[in-house]
């Protein structure tokens, strides 16, 4: 049943008459693997989360102390640049904005741009403004479990669309980086991995903004 290409293609209009499929998408019900390089080994002894730059104060967690912040969940759509959707994902983890408010990471008013830091190097840019938006997270676990090794474990950037959820930018899933290691707070902008290979810089799903 799960590849039934009618009840794809039922499901994929279904999203298209609610709004919910942003132009040259469409759904899967799987969910593809994509990345440049090898999948990193876990050590949660040697693991840190760091955020750095245009902050009052540097900080790194440790894993078992990161596992200690507030959490959160969201549910939303997200929506890769190679064109594919998947509805309806939950994550769970931690919002910077939570971080921020609770004073854990205390912003520099010249805090502007975030430079997502992964393993090997790996980088992705946001405005720090979409940083702070409902639909980004830095996520442990996808629909219940921890996410699995392919998709960024033990920790990644998400962001994607909350359906019904008017007023929040909304970038393409590439955005988000899997096994993220820190935050890097900035005053300009900086192209990451992608970026500099020609991905659009902004990457709104609903314009279409694919390749730059
Ligand atoms: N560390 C790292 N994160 C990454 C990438 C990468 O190459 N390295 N690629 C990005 C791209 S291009 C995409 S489309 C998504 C894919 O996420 P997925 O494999 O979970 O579908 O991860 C993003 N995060
Ligand atoms: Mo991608």
């Amino acid at each position: 049943m799960l590849d039934n290409p009618f009840l794809r293609k039922m499901e994929e209009e279904e999203m298209q008459r609610e709004g919910r499929l942003p132009p040259g998408q469409s759904l899967t019900r799987k969910f593809p693997v994509l990345h440049y390089g090898p999948v990193p080994a876990f050590n949660p002894l040697t693991w840190n989360f760091r955020a750095w730059g245009e902050v009052e104060e540097a900080r790194e967690w440790s894993w078992e102390e990161f596992n200690q912040l507030p959490r959160a969940s969201i549910e939303m759509d997200i929506h890769c640049v190679t064109q594919w959707s998947k509805f309806d994902t939950t994550w769970e983890g931690v919002s910077v904005r939570s971080l921020v408010d609770a004073g854990l990471i205390r912003l520099k008013p010249s805090a502007a741009y975030v430079l997502q830091h992964a393993e090997y190097g790996f980088t992705v840019n946001l405005p720090l403004k979409v940083i702070l938006q409902e639909n980004f997270l830095l996520a442990t676990h996808f629909n219940g479990e921890p996410i699995s090794p392919d998709h960024g474990y033990p920790l990644r950037g998400v962001v994607g669309a909350i359906p019904g959820r008017d007023g929040l930018e909304t970038p393409y899933f590439w955005k988000g980086a899997k096994w993220l290691r820190g935050l890097e707070f900035m005053k300009e902008d900086k192209p990451g991995f992608w970026e500099q290979a020609g991905y659009h810089n902004n990457a709104d799903i609903w314009k279409e903004e694919r390749f730059g």
